[in-house]
């Protein structure tokens, strides 16, 4: 396991470094400074709907739910005196979506690229999905890079450095290790994506407004990071799937189901 200088080494984290934070759980509020999008993309069965479902929810599913299109869950957090609103979209990894889920990418802010630890083609793929986003967005995207799946060390089939060198290779912002599972490592990188936005963004954060119809997707736990009460909240997703792209019901696909074996 690398060591917490390695860690503040390769990720940046000097640029971030003292700026507070407070997660914003308070359902009523709406308010925001600026909205800011975030998509995750990667192989699908990495655990992206999980990663985000663990954030939004705190909460983890066994099946594999193929994502049809793409979803959206958002995330309110106060960096210094700002509210931030991060919209995240969790992309389908099918192959079958590529072209519509592209779409998608336009005006993201950040982009969470991601592989599962147990297996070793996704994280060959990466390298397309990077060349893909690359193509898709806007030139100075902040990308970064995770290894999801941190739980399953017994089945790992990339190690540790292999993320690492990627992201090096690929000048990329950020590289964790996560679990949806354990929830290892996923608060930790959404707050320090949100800051990095916050510093790239903050001499414009009043441009940044926008009035999208989701106001109240925000987080459901309760108490800050590090070690607050986590407050289940079953309507959340619920709301969520309000929110699910017009795409699934225009494509006239029923959501399918399967179990991952990986
Ligand atoms: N052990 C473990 N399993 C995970 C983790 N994250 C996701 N899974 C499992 O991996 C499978 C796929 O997870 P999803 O989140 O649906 O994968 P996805 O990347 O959204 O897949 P698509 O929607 O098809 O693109 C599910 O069976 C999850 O329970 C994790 O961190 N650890
Ligand atoms: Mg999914």
């Amino acid at each position: 396991m690398e060591s917490r200088s390695d860690d503040y080494e390769y990720n940046n984290l000097k640029r971030i470094d003292g700026l507070r934070h407070e997660i914003i759980t308070d359902k009523a509020l709406s308010y925001h400074d600026a909205l800011f999008k975030i998509i995750i993309i990667g192989d699908s069965g990495i655990g992206k709907s999980c990663v985000l479902k663990r954030l939004v929810d705190n909460e983890f599913k066994e099946d594999h739910d193929v994502t049809v299109g793409v979803e959206f869950g958002s995330f309110l957090i106060k960096i210094e005196d700002k509210i931030l609103k991060l919209q995240i979209w969790d992309t389908a990894g099918q192959e079958s979506f590529r072209s519509i889920t592209k779409i998608f990418y336009r005006g993201a802010h950040t982009a969470i690229l991601g592989y599962s630890i147990t297996q070793r083609d996704t994280y060959e793929n990466v390298q397309d999905w990077l060349r893909e986003a690359k193509s898709s967005c806007q030139p100075d995207i902040l990308m970064c890079l995770i290894g999801n799946k941190s739980d399953l060390e017994q089945r790992r089939s990339v190690s540790h450095e292999e993320g690492l060198e990627f992201k090096k290779r690929n000048n990329l912002l950020y590289f964790t290790e996560t679990s949806a599972k354990s929830g290892d490592n996923i608060d930790k990188m959404f707050i320090d994506l949100a800051k990095f936005i916050y510093i790239k963004y903050k001499d414009q954060l009043h441009h940044m407004i926008d009035d999208e119809t989701s106001s109240q997707n925000s987080r459901s736990r309760s108490g800050s990071v590090d070690g607050g009460n986590h407050t289940k909240n079953p309507h959340s997703l619920n709301q969520q799937n309000i929110n699910k792209m017009r795409l699934r019901s225009r494509l006239g696909q029923q959501q399918k189901k399967s179990n991952c074996s990986c």
